[in-house]
C-alpha cells in the first residue's frame, strides 16, 4: 500500500486486535477468504436492482455472486426456495430492520420491541432510533425477579395494544427464547413476528440454539457476529401471498438504499459456505461450553450474573452489585487497561445512567474463533477477578 498514513493505521489495527482478549460479544475475526473477497474489485461495480434485474450493464458476474450469496443463505438455515425469500443487499443491521418496517408496518404503527435497557436493540422501536421516531414502540421486558423474559406479560401487552409486528431476538439477552410462545403472542394480537437473530445467527447456523424460522414471518440478522462474516445483514421474508418480499426488496431498494455492495456480498456467500462446514457446528458448540464456563466462575468468584447464567455466547455481569463492586463504565475501563475489552451495559432495571451502568456485556464468540477453550475462559475469570478488584 501506498499510503503510508492508512496503512500504518491498518497495522496498528491487526496488532491490537492481536493483542486483546476480545470479549466483545457482537465482534469476532473473520477468515483470509471474507478479507479476500471484501477487498475485491466487485467494490468496483453498480449494481441496483436485483439478480437479472439491474439498471446498469455489465452485471454478468456481480449476478452470479449475489444468487450464489441467495443460495447459500437459504441452505445454510435449512429453508427452501419456494418457502423462503432472502434478501441479501442490506448494508447492516439496522438499515436491515430499518427496511423491515418500511416494507411492513404503516406509517405512525406499532412496533413491539424488548426496551434497550432490558436488552433489547436501538431498531426495536427507541425513541433515538429513526425507528422510534416514525413508529411508536410498545416496549416489554423481563421478569424483575427471574431476569428472564415474562411470555406472560408480552402476550397480554399484544393482546391489548395489537402492534403491527412484534420483534423478538435482542442485543444482551443472555437465555433462550421461545419463540413458540412469541408466535402465540404474534397470533394473539394479529401481529406479525419478526425474529432479529443478529446475536445468535451462528449458533442458529451450528444447531446449538433453536431455529426461529419455525414460528416467525421475517427474520433478519447481521452477519459479523457469532456468524463470523462481515459486516452485513440479511433479511429472510415468508413466501405466501402476503408477498413479505417482494415488500421488503422495494424497501431496501429503491427505498432506502442505492447500488448494494457487491464486494461485501461476496464475503457473505463465502462466510455462509464457511458456517456450513462441519466444524462450524463444533465451533458454535465450543462458542456456548465457553460462555458457560466464564458464567460459572465469575459467579463462583461473587459476581452477580444476570438470569443466573447463559445459554448463548453472551453473558451479563452486574459488576455493580447495588455499590457492593465497581460501576459497568469503571470495569470496562479497568479491564481495557489491562487488554481485556467488553463493553460497560445496563442490567435490566438498572438504576444508574446508560454512560456508566451496572454492568459488562461479555460475549465468547471471538475467543473461540481463536482456539480458546474452557480452561483459557477459567484464566479469563481469575483475571477478569483480579482486575475488578484491584
Ligand atoms: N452493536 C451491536 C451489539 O453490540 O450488540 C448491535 O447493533
Amino acid at each position: 500500500m501506498k499510503d503510508i498514513q492508512i496503512k500504518k493505521l491498518l497495522e496498528a489495527e491487526k496488532k491490537r486486535q492481536k493483542k486483546v482478549i476480545n470479549l466483545i460479544a457482537s465482534e469476532n475475526y473473520v477468515s483470509k477468504d471474507v478479507l479476500e473477497a471484501l477487498g475485491s474489485e466487485l467494490t468496483n461495480k453498480y449494481a441496483e436492482g436485483y439478480p437479472g434485474k439491474r439498471y446498469y450493464g455489465g452485471n454478468e458476474v456481480v449476478d452470479k455472486v449475489e444468487s450464489l450469496a441467495i443460495e447459500r443463505a437459504l441452505k445454510l438455515f435449512g429453508l427452501k426456495e419456494e418457502e423462503w425469500h432472502v434478501n441479501v443487499q442490506a448494508l447492516s443491521g439496522s438499515p436491515a430492520n430499518l427496511a423491515v418496517y418500511v416494507a411492513l408496518v404503516p406509517q405512525g404503527g406499532k412496533i413491539m420491541g424488548m426496551s434497550l435497557d432490558q436488552g433489547g436493540h436501538l431498531t426495536h422501536g427507541h425513541k433515538v432510533s429513526a425507528t422510534g421516531k416514525f413508529w411508536t414502540q410498545v416496549p416489554y421486558g423481563v421478569n424483575k425477579l427471574t431476569e428472564v423474559l415474562d411470555y406472560d406479560e408480552l402476550k397480554e401487552i399484544a393482546t391489548r395494544e395489537k402492534p403491527a409486528i412484534i420483534v423478538g431476538g435482542y442485543t444482551a439477552y443472555p437465555r433462550e427464547i421461545d419463540f413458540k410462545k412469541l408466535r402465540e403472542a404474534a397470533d394473539a394480537s394479529g401481529a406479525l413476528l419478526m425474529i432479529d437473530m443478529s446475536h445468535i445467527a451462528g449458533l442458529v447456523a451450528g444447531k446449538a440454539y433453536p431455529s426461529p424460522f419455525e414460528y416467525a414471518d421475517i427474520v433478519t440478522t447481521t452477519v459479523h457476529k457469532t456468524l463470523r462474516g462481515p459486516r452485513s445483514a440479511l433479511i429472510f421474508a415468508k413466501n405466501d401471498t402476503r408477498e413479505l418480499g417482494k415488500k421488503i426488496d422495494r424497501a431496501v431498494f429503491p427505498g432506502l438504499q442505492g447500488g448494494p455492495h457487491e464486494n461485501q456480498i461476496a464475503a457473505v456467500a463465502v462466510a455462509l459456505k464457511e458456517a456450513s462446514a462441519p466444524a462450524f457446528k463444533k465451533y458454535a458448540s465450543q462458542i456456548k461450553k465457553n460462555a458457560k464456563t466464564l458464567a460459572d466462575e465469575l459467579d463462583k468468584k461473587g459476581w452477580r450474573i444476570i438470569s443466573g447464567g447463559t445459554d448463548s455466547h453472551l453473558i451479563l455481569v452486574d459488576t455493580w452489585m447495588e455499590g457492593k463492586g465497581v460501576s459497568g463504565k469503571d470495569a470496562s475501563d479497568r479491564l481495557e487497561k489491562e487488554g481485556i475489552i467488553v463493553n460497560k451495559n445496563a442490567i435490566p432495571f438498572d438504576t444508574r445512567p446508560p454512560a456508566d451502568p451496572s454492568g459488562i456485556r461479555l460475549g465468547t464468540a471471538a475467543e473461540t474463533t481463536r482456539g480458546k477453550k474452557e480452561k483459557d475462559m477459567k484464566k479469563i475469570a481469575e483475571r477478569i477477578d483480579a482486575i475488578l478488584r484491584k
